[in-house]
């Protein structure tokens, strides 16, 4: 079954896309979508509105947790003005580190990989507000410590790829992949920042 589901995401998925990309390049109006899939949703519509609602998955790795930065992260997130609408604190499984990171399971890097994220407690979050798929992976910064640049969560924490500190999604798809592996719906919280239109355009305006 994972298996079945890492080859879609590998073989069909891309073709899927490519196929949006050429759809959207012949039909005038419509916004050209980014090649690696970070637009937000709300974009797709053809509505100029931004999605203020788009959700990413960021997680504090074991590292992370054992370092306690889990309050500098969830700061930048907060001061960034994304909004926290799901949060907990787990020790991750196996079977559940597989089905996340199922594209990386045939990785010679693999079985540390997974000796590193099952090592301790991970804080798992959902954040949401315009572009917080692209805006994360910047702050986040570069996969490997050592090429991310100062200011990101990883270029100012870390300093090798086998303990870079946070996970955040990297596509759209993908974070709504990710969300529905770690949290059921009702463990999500739709409420009003107060703050909302200070921080995004109000999308009737
Ligand atoms: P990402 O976390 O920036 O999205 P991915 O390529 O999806 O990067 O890799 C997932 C995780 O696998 C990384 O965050 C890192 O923890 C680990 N990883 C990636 N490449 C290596 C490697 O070459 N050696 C050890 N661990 C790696
Ligand atoms: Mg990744």
């Amino acid at each position: 079954m994972l298996q079945r589901l890492c080859i879609f995401q590998r073989v069909v998925q891309p073709f899927i896309w490519r196929h949006q990309e050429t759809t959207k390049r012949l039909v005038p109006g419509l916004p050209t979508a980014l090649p690696d899939g970070l637009r937000a949703a709300g974009h797709r519509s053809g509505s100029s509105s931004p999605n203020v609602t788009e959700r990413t998955l960021i997680a504090v790795k074991p590292d992370g947790v054992q370092r306690r930065l889990v309050g500098q992260i969830i700061r930048r997130f907060e001061q960034r003005g994304f909004k926290l609408v799901g949060l907990k604190m787990l020790q991750v499984s196996e079977d559940l580190l597989a089905q996340h990171y199922c594209e990386l399971r045939t990785k010679p890097f693999y079985p540390s990989l997974q000796q590193y994220m099952t090592s301790g407690p991970v804080v798992i979050m959902v954040w949401e507000g315009y572009n917080v798929v692209r805006t994360s992976r910047t702050m986040v910064g570069h996969t490997n410590p050592a090429e991310a640049q100062a200011g990101t969560v990883r270029g100012d924490f870390g300093i090798h790829v086998s303990r870079n500190v946070v996970h955040a999604s990297d596509s759209l798809e993908g974070a709504q992949r990710e969300i529905k592996l770690w949290f059921q719906g009702k463990d999500l919280l739709k409420w009003d920042c107060c703050d909302q239109t200070s921080t995004c355009e109000d999308e009737e305006s």
